[in-house]
C-alpha cells in the first residue's frame, strides 16, 4: 500500500515536472514554437507541396538554414522530409544562394533577383522540367536563411504555400540591437534579469543561449548587436575583453549578425595611458587607428562603434573644446579602412543650457549637417525628450538632409511599466514612423530608409529588452516588442497590427477565437499606458532615478530637467509645457506646416496638447470637457482599458499552456494595480492646483497624496 502511494506520488511529481518543463520551454522558444498542426487536412495540404528538400552549398549559414527547415517542418507537419542533392523531382524545396542555383533556375528568377538587394530573399514556386518546386534563394547565404524563416512563418501562420511569389528585401541596412549591458552583467534599464553575456566564462564557454539569441534575431532580420552599454566602460576595448567579444562575434556570424561596441571617448586615457582624448591630438588619433586595426585583426567583420558623447556626464570631444563632428570623424577615420561605421548619438542636453531640453539636440546638431564623414550615422531617439509613452517625432528627422540619420527606439520599457506591463510597442513605433514631417512631404520612415535624401547608410537601433530570464524579456508579451522591432527594422512600412497577428500565431495559437481578441488587446495596450501614465501630451512625470511609478511632485533634483515639475508645469493657472512660439518655440524646429499645426492649441493634435501648450484647467477640449475633466477621464479610461485586458485574457485559458496563461494573468493584475496607482497619485497631485472635483465616472483614491509620495523603491530594477 505504502509502496503504491509512493509510486503515485512520484508519478505525479514526474507529470508536474514534465509539464512545467514543457511550459517553460514554450516561454523560452519565443515565436519559434513550430507547434504541430494537429489537423490532418491542413497538414496534408502542406505536405502535398513539400516532398523533399534539395540544398546546394554547405556553408555554416546554409547548414543552419537546413536544420531550421527540418526542425520547423518536422515539428509542424510531423514528417521528416527527405533530402536530396539534385533538383530532380517535384514539390521540392530548393535552397541555395543565387550562384549555387542551376543556370535555368537563375534565369527563371532573373527579374526577382533584379528586385532584391544584398540581404533580400525570394521564395517562389516555379516549374522545373514541368514540375512544380519551391525555390528559396537570395544573393548570399544569410538571405537564404532569412527566406527559410519567412517560409516557415507562412506555415506557422497557416498561410497557403501552393503558389508562392515572395520577393522581400530589407529597407534598412543596419538593423541593430543596443544592449545597455554592463561588464558586471547588470543591465541599465533592464528588467529581464542579468545580461546574457557571461564575460567571466567567455571566451572558452559558449552558452547555448548565445546561439539561440542569434537564431531568434536572424529569424526577424536583425543583423547587428552592440554588446555593451552606451554609458561605457573602456575595459571592453582591452585585449582581455576583445578576445571574449571575438568569441561572441564568431558565434553570431553564421546568423548574419555583426558585433559592434560602444567606444568610451576617454578610452585612450583610461586604457591607453595617454594624457588626453582630444580628437585632434596625433597620439589619440593613432591610438584609435591602432585599436581599430587590433579589433579588425580578430573580428574582420566587426561592425563599428556607437558613441554617447558629452551626454549625461559621458566624456566627449567637448571636454577638449572640440565638437561632435570632430569626435565622430576621428573615429570614423579609424574604422573606415575596414568598412566600419560610427553611430554617433544625438541624445544630448546640458545642465548649463537654460533652453528647453526638447530643443537642445536639434540646436546642437543641425549646424553640423553635411559635415560628418560618410561612414558616420547620427543616431536619434524617436522623440526629443526620452522614450516617453508618447512623444511627437524628433524634429531632427528630416532636418539634416546631408547627414546619415538613424532611428533609436527603446524596446526595454524604462518609462512604460518595466516588464510587468503589457504594452505592445510596435504600435508606438508605427506612429512615429508614419508621422508626416512635411519635409518634402515625407514620413519619418522615408527619412530613415534613405529614400528621401539618398543616405549612404541607413539604420534602426532598438535598446534591447533582453536578459537572462527564462523567457528572455521578463513579460511573455514583451517578446512581441523584440519581434516587432525586428520586423519594422526590416520594413518600416509594415503595419503593427499584422505584426501582432503573425507574432500571436507563431507564439501561441492560430485559433481565431484567440488571435482576434488578443490582437485587439495588444493594439489597445499602447493607448492604455499613455492614458494611465501621461495622457494628453503629459510626459516625464515618472518617479525619479529608477523611473518606476508616478512622481509628478519631484522637484528637488540638482538638474532642472531631471525633475518632473519641469515637464508638466502644473500651477493654479493650468498645466503643460508651452513650446509654442509664445513659449520655448520648440515648434519652430519642425517644418513650417507642422510648426503651424503644433503652435495653435486648436489645431495641435490633442494627444500632444500638453507637450506643446500650457493651458488653463478650464480649457475646452474637442469633446466639450474641460481640460481638468479630460485629464481625469483619460486616467480612468487607462485603468478601465487594463480592466478589459484582464477580462479578455481570462477567457483564453483553453488556448494557452498553463504556465504562460498564469504568468500573464498575474502580470496583468500587477499592471491593473499600478495603473490605479498612477491614476490616483497623479490626480491627487494635480488636483491641488486645479482645485476641482473629479468628474463623474472617475474613481476616488482610497489613499492620500502623502501616502503616494512616501513610497520608496530603493531596489527598483534597471537603475
Ligand atoms: C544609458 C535615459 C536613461 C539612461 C540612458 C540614457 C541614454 O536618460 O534613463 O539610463 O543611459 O537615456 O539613452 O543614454
Amino acid at each position: 500500500m505504502k509502496h503504491l502511494k509512493t509510486k503515485k506520488l512520484s508519478l505525479l511529481i514526474t507529470f508536474f515536472t514534465i509539464s512545467f518543463t514543457l511550459s517553460a520551454q514554450k516561454d523560452y522558444k519565443l515565436w519559434l514554437q513550430y507547434e504541430p498542426k494537429n489537423n490532418l487536412e491542413i497538414t496534408t495540404k502542406y505536405l502535398n507541396s513539400i516532398k523533399g528538400i534539395a540544398m546546394s552549398g554547405n556553408s555554416e549559414t546554409l547548414k543552419i538554414a537546413l536544420t531550421e527547415l527540418n526542425l520547423g517542418l518536422s515539428n509542424m507537419l510531423g514528417n521528416q522530409i527527405p533530402h536530396q542533392t539534385n533538383i530532380e523531382g517535384s514539390n521540392l524545396i530548393i535552397i541555395g544562394n543565387k550562384s549555387s542555383l542551376d543556370a535555368s533556375v537563375q534565369e527563371t528568377l532573373k527579374s526577382e533577383f533584379e528586385k532584391t538587394n544584398k540581404d533580400g530573399f525570394i521564395i517562389k514556386t516555379i516549374s522545373i522540367n514541368n514540375k512544380k518546386n519551391i525555390v528559396i534563394t537570395g544573393k548570399n547565404d544569410v538571405a537564404v536563411l532569412y527566406g527559410v524563416f519567412s517560409f516557415l512563418r507562412q506555415i506557422q501562420t497557416n498561410k497557403p504555400i501552393e503558389n508562392l511569389s515572395i520577393v522581400d528585401s530589407p529597407k534598412i541596412d543596419v538593423r541593430i540591437l543596443n544592449h545597455w549591458d554592463n561588464l558586471d552583467r547588470t543591465v541599465e534599464r533592464g528588467y529581464a534579469g542579468f545580461s546574457l553575456w557571461n564575460w567571466h566564462k567567455l571566451p572558452d564557454f559558449i552558452d547555448q543561449r548565445y546561439v539561440d539569441y542569434a537564431r531568434a534575431n536572424a529569424s526577424i532580420g536583425i543583423n547587428g548587436t552592440v554588446l555593451n552599454n552606451v554609458n561605457a566602460n573602456a575595459l571592453i576595448l582591452t585585449p582581455q575583453y576583445l578576445e571574449k567579444v571575438q568569441a561572441l562575434a564568431s558565434t553570431f556570424r553564421p546568423y548574419g549578425i555583426k558585433v559592434y561596441l560602444t567606444a568610451r571617448f576617454s578610452a585612450p586615457i583610461e586604457i591607453g595611458g595617454l594624457k588626453t582624448a582630444d580628437p585632434f591630438d596625433t597620439d589619440v588619433i593613432n591610438w584609435w587607428k591602432n585599436k581599430a586595426a587590433e579589433i579588425y585583426a580578430q573580428i574582420p567583420d566587426f561592425g563599428g562603434f556607437v558613441i554617447k558623447a558629452n551626454s549625461e556626464g559621458q566624456p566627449g570631444p567637448q571636454n577638449y573644446g572640440r565638437n561632435h563632428v570632430d569626435g565622430a570623424n576621428m573615429l570614423a577615420d579609424a574604422v573606415a579602412p575596414f568598412g566600419g561605421i560610427v553611430m554617433w548619438r544625438a541624445f544630448v542636453y546640458s545642465e548649463h543650457d537654460a533652453d528647453d531640453r526638447a530643443k537642445q539636440a536639434y540646436s546642437e546638431f543641425v549646424p553640423y549637417d553635411g559635415k560628418f564623414k560618410d561612414n558616420v550615422i547620427v543616431q536619434v531617439k524617436n522623440g526629443a525628450i526620452d522614450f516617453q509613452p508618447r512623444e511627437p517625432f524628433h524634429p531632427l528627422f528630416g532636418a539634416m538632409p546631408k547627414t546619415n540619420t538613424m532611428m533609436e527606439f527603446q524596446i526595454t520599457q524604462e518609462y512604460l511599466g518595466f516588464s510587468t506591463h503589457l504594452v505592445y510597442l510596435p504600435k508606438l513605433y508605427q506612429e512615429v514612423l508614419e508621422s508626416d514631417t512635411y519635409r518634402k512631404g515625407s514620413t519619418v520612415a522615408k527619412i530613415i530608409d534613405g529614400s528621401l535624401y539618398n543616405n549612404k547608410i541607413t539604420g534602426i537601433a532598438g535598446v534591447a529588452n533582453i536578459g537572462n530570464d527564462l523567457n528572455w524579456t521578463g513579460h511573455p508579451f514583451a517578446q512581441a516588442n523584440w519581434y516587432g522591432f525586428g520586423r519594422l527594422a526590416w520594413n518600416p512600412y509594415l503595419d503593427s497590427e499584422s505584426i501582432a497577428d503573425e507574432w500571436l500565431r507563431s507564439t501561441f495559437s492560430n485559433e481565431e477565437n484567440f488571435v482576434k481578441p488578443i490582437k485587439e488587446m495588444m493594439i489597445q495596450s499602447r493607448e492604455a499606458v499613455v492614458n494611465y501614465m501621461t495622457p494628453l501630451g503629459l510626459h516625464h512625470i515618472m518617479d525619479t532615478g529608477h523611473h518606476y511609478g508616478p512622481g509628478p511632485w519631484v522637484s528637488d533634483l540638482s538638474r532642472p530637467e531631471w525633475n518632473p515639475v519641469y515637464y508638466h508645469k502644473a500651477s493654479k493657472d493650468g498645466i503643460g509645457f508651452n513650446r509654442s512660439k509664445t513659449g520655448s518655440n520648440a515648434t519652430a524646429q519642425y517644418a513650417p506646416e507642422m510648426a503651424k499645426l503644433f503652435d495653435n492649441p486648436s489645431t495641435c493634435p490633442e494627444k500632444d496638447l500638453l507637450w506643446f501648450h500650457h493651458l488653463s484647467w478650464d480649457y475646452k477640449l474637442k469633446n466639450g470637457h474641460s481640460l481638468w475633466d479630460g485629464i481625469a477621464l483619460k486616467y480612468q479610461e487607462g485603468v478601465d482599458q487594463v480592466g478589459s485586458m484582464i477580462a479578455t485574457w481570462n477567457k483564453m485559458e483553453n488556448f494557452v499552456d498553463p504556465m504562460r496563461f498564469k504568468e500573464i494573468q498575474m502580470l496583468l493584475n500587477i499592471q491593473n494595480k499600478e495603473a490605479k496607482w498612477w491614476r490616483d497619485a497623479c490626480l491627487l497631485y494635480f488636483q491641488q492646483f486645479s482645485g476641482k472635483e473629479l468628474p463623474s465616472g472617475v474613481e476616488k483614491s482610497t489613499q492620500s497624496l502623502d501616502y503616494f509620495k512616501s513610497l520608496k523603491f530603493p531596489f527598483a530594477p534597471g537603475n
